[in-house]
C-alpha cells in the first residue's frame, strides 16, 4: 500500500471528523471517497493507535445469493420454470424433461410436487392450478435488494442453498483524546533538506524506540543433522580417534563387501538392497595381490577358516555400487594401514549410505552413518565394551545393554541398547563387533592385531533429540525448512 493512499485517507478521516461528530459506518465512508475499505480500517486503526480518534468495531450480517440463487433470481426458481413449461393440456414427462436443464427439472419436479402445483403421474405432468405465484424468485430479489424477509423464509432459501451468510466487519469512528485535523507526523530523520529549509526547528522528532527490534538478519543455518555430527565428531575427537576420509560416494563391490568378507551371495549385495551402477558399471583399480588373498579366503579359506567354498567371481567384485555403509571406507584404511609397518589407529566417519530399502517414518534411501573402530594388538571384546560404554556415555546414554548379534564381517558381533528416560524403554542405539580374521589377515595385519568396530545412524539421534516424528521432516525433499531455521542447538549428553 504506497505511504500517499495511506496518508490520503488518514487526512479525509480527520478532516471529516473535523466537521461531522462521527462516521457511523467505515465501509460506507470508504465508498463514498473511493478508497477500499481495508485500507480505511488499516489507517483508523492506526489512528486509534495514536488515540486521535475513537474507532468502535462493528459487525454487520448480511444474506447474499449463492450462484445458484442469482441464476434463479433472474430467470425463476426451477419449480416455477417447471410449471411454466407444463401446457394446460398436461405433458409427457420425457417431452418436460427434454424442456428443461436436468438440475432444473430435479428440483423443479421436487419443488413443483411440494408446492401441489403439479401432478407428475407415471409417463404425464399435468398442472394443478392454473396459476403459481413464483415467491421463491421474489425472496431472492427482495433478499438482493437488502429488504427484509421473514426467519422461516430464509431457513428455507438456506436449506436450498439459495442464499449465505456475509458477515461484515467495520468501524464507527469518533474525535479520539489526542484528535486533531492533520496528524502532525513525528520526523523519524534529521535530512539535508530539513537544514537546507531550515523547518527543522519546527519538526517534532518521533522519539527513539530503543527497544524496536532490529531488522532480523537472515543468516545461515545449519542443519539439525549436522549439529549432532559436529557434537558426535568432538566426541570423536575428543576420545583421540582421527576421521577417516568419506568423500566417495561411489565405491567397488569389493571394498564395500569382499574385503569384508561377505559373500558375492550374500542377499545384501543383490539390487533389492544395493543401489548399482549403470556407468561407470565396474571398478578400474583393485590391488591385484591382494585381491587375490580375497579370493582365496572368499573360495577356499586360510588363517584356520574354512572359507565359504563357493567359486568367488572377479567381476562381482568389480561392480560399482553407492556404498551401503562407511565400514567400505574401514576396509580401505585398514588395508592402507597394514601396508605399513604397524601403528595402532583410531579412526571414525561419519557421513551418507545409501541402501534400497522401502521408505517409511524412519527410514530413507540414504542416512548417515557413525562409525568407530579401534585398531590394536590383543584388542578384547571387554574393550570394545569399555569403549562403547565411554562413547555412548559422551551421548548421554549411560545405562547400555548388549545383545548377540550377526555381521558378516565381525564376529562376535553385538546389538547396543541404551535405557531412554523419556521413553521409559531400551532403544536400539547401534551394531558392533570384531573385525574377523578373514577380513583383517589378507590385508597384511599382524597376527595379535584385533580391530574392535561400532556403528550407529546420525538421523535417529537428531529425531530423538529434535523431537522429529518422521525422517522426511529431516532430510529430503519435503524438508520443514522452517523446522530448520527454527531449532535451537540440541546439546548432546551431559
Ligand atoms: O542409530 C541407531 N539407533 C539410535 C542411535 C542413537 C540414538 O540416540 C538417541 C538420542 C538417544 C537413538 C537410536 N540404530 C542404528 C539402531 C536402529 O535405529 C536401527 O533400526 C537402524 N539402524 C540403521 C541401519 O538400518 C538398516 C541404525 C543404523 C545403523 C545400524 C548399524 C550400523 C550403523 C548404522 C553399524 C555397524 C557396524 C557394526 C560392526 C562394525 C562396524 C559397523
Amino acid at each position: 500500500m504506497s505511504m500517499s493512499m495511506a496518508d490520503e485517507a488518514e487526512d479525509a478521516i480527520l478532516a471529516y471528523l473535523k466537521d461531522n461528530d462521527e462516521i457511523s459506518n467505515s465501509a460506507n465512508f470508504a465508498q463514498d471517497l473511493g478508497f477500499s475499505h481495508d485500507d480505511i480500517v488499516n489507517v483508523i486503526r492506526r489512528l486509534h493507535g495514536f488515540r486521535l480518534v475513537d474507532a468502535k468495531d462493528i459487525r454487520r450480517e448480511r444474506w447474499v445469493l449463492t450462484e445458484e440463487g442469482k441464476t434463479y433470481a433472474a430467470v425463476g426458481s426451477p419449480e416455477f420454470q417447471l410449471f411454466s413449461a407444463v401446457p394446460s393440456e398436461g405433458i409427457a414427462r420425457e417431452d418436460l424433461q427434454k424442456k428443461l436443464d436436468p438440475a432444473v427439472y430435479k428440483i423443479g419436479c421436487q419443488q413443483a410436487i411440494k408446492n401441489k402445483w403439479v401432478e407428475m403421474a407415471k409417463t404425464h405432468v399435468s398442472k394443478k392450478v392454473q396459476h403459481a405465484d413464483d415467491k421463491v424468485k421474489n425472496l431472492l430479489l427482495r433478499i438482493q435488494n437488502d429488504e427484509a424477509v421473514n426467519q422461516e423464509d430464509i431457513d428455507a432459501l438456506k436449506r436450498r442453498k439459495l442464499i449465505i451468510q456475509q458477515v461484515w466487519k467495520g468501524n464507527s469512528v469518533r474525535k479520539g483524546p489526542e484528535y486533531a485535523p492533520k496528524r502532525k507526523r513525528a520526523a523519524t530523520d534529521l535530512t539535508r533538506e530539513n537544514l537546507q529549509r531550515g523547518d527543522w526547528k519546527e519538526l517534532e522528532f518521533k522519539e527513539y524506540n530503543f527497544s524496536a527490534k532490529g531488522q532480523p538478519v537472515e543468516g545461515g543455518h545449519l542443519h539439525p543433522l549436522l549439529k549432532v555430527r559436529r557434537q558426535v565428531q568432538t566426541i570423536f575427537l575428543n576420545m583421540g580417534f582421527e576421521e577417516m576420509p568419506t568423500n566417495n560416494y561411489v565405491e567397488s563391490s569389493f571394498w564395500n563387501f569382499d574385503a569384508l568378507f561377505q559373500p558375492q551371495q550374500h542377499p545384501a549385495r543383490d539390487s533389492h538392497d544395493t543401489f548399482f551402477l549403470k556407468v561407470p558399471s565396474s571398478t578400474k583399480m583393485l590391488p591385484e595381490d591382494y585381491v587375490e588373498r580375497v579370493k582365496e579366503i572368499h573360495e577356499s579359506g586360510g588363517y584356520q577358516s574354512r572359507g565359504y567354498g563357493y567359486d568367488w567371481k572377479r567381476e562381482e567384485a568389480n561392480k560399482n555400487l553407492l556404498r551401503t555403509h562407511t565400514t567400505a571406507v574401514s576396509s580401505r584404511m585398514l588395508y592402507a594401514l597394514a601396508q605399513k609397518p604397524f601403528a595402532p589407529k583410531k579412526y571414525y566417519s561419519i557421513d551418507r549410505v545409501f541402501r534400497n530399502e522401502a521408505v517409511d517414518r524412519t527410514h530413507l534411501a540414504e542416512f548417515h552413518q557413525i562409525e568407530g573402530l579401534i585398531c590394536d594388538r590383543g584388542l578384547t571384546l571387554g574393550d570394545l565394551i569399555g569403549v562403547l560404554h565411554d562413547f555412548f556415555s559422551r551421548l548421554g546414554m549411560s545405562k547400555l545393554r548388549f545383545k548377540p548379534a550377526y555381521n558378516p564381517y565381525t564376529e562376535p558381533s553385538m546389538e547396543i541398547f541404551s535405557y531412554h528416560e523419556g521413553f521409559k524403554k531400551w532403544v536400539e542405539v547401534g551394531n558392533s563387533g570384531m573385525f574377523r580374521p578373514e577380513m583383517l589377515l589378507p590385508m597384511g595385519l599382524p597376527e595379535d592385531v584385533r580391530v574392535i568396530a561400532w556403528g550407529l545412524s546420525l538421523e535417529r539421534p537428531t529425531m530423538i533429540l529434535y523431537g522429529i516424528d518422521n525422517i522426511r521432516d529431516l532430510f529430503g525433499p519435503k524438508v520443514d525448512l522452517g523446522l530448520i531455521k527454527r531449532n535451537p542447538i540440541c546439546r548432546l549428553g551431559l
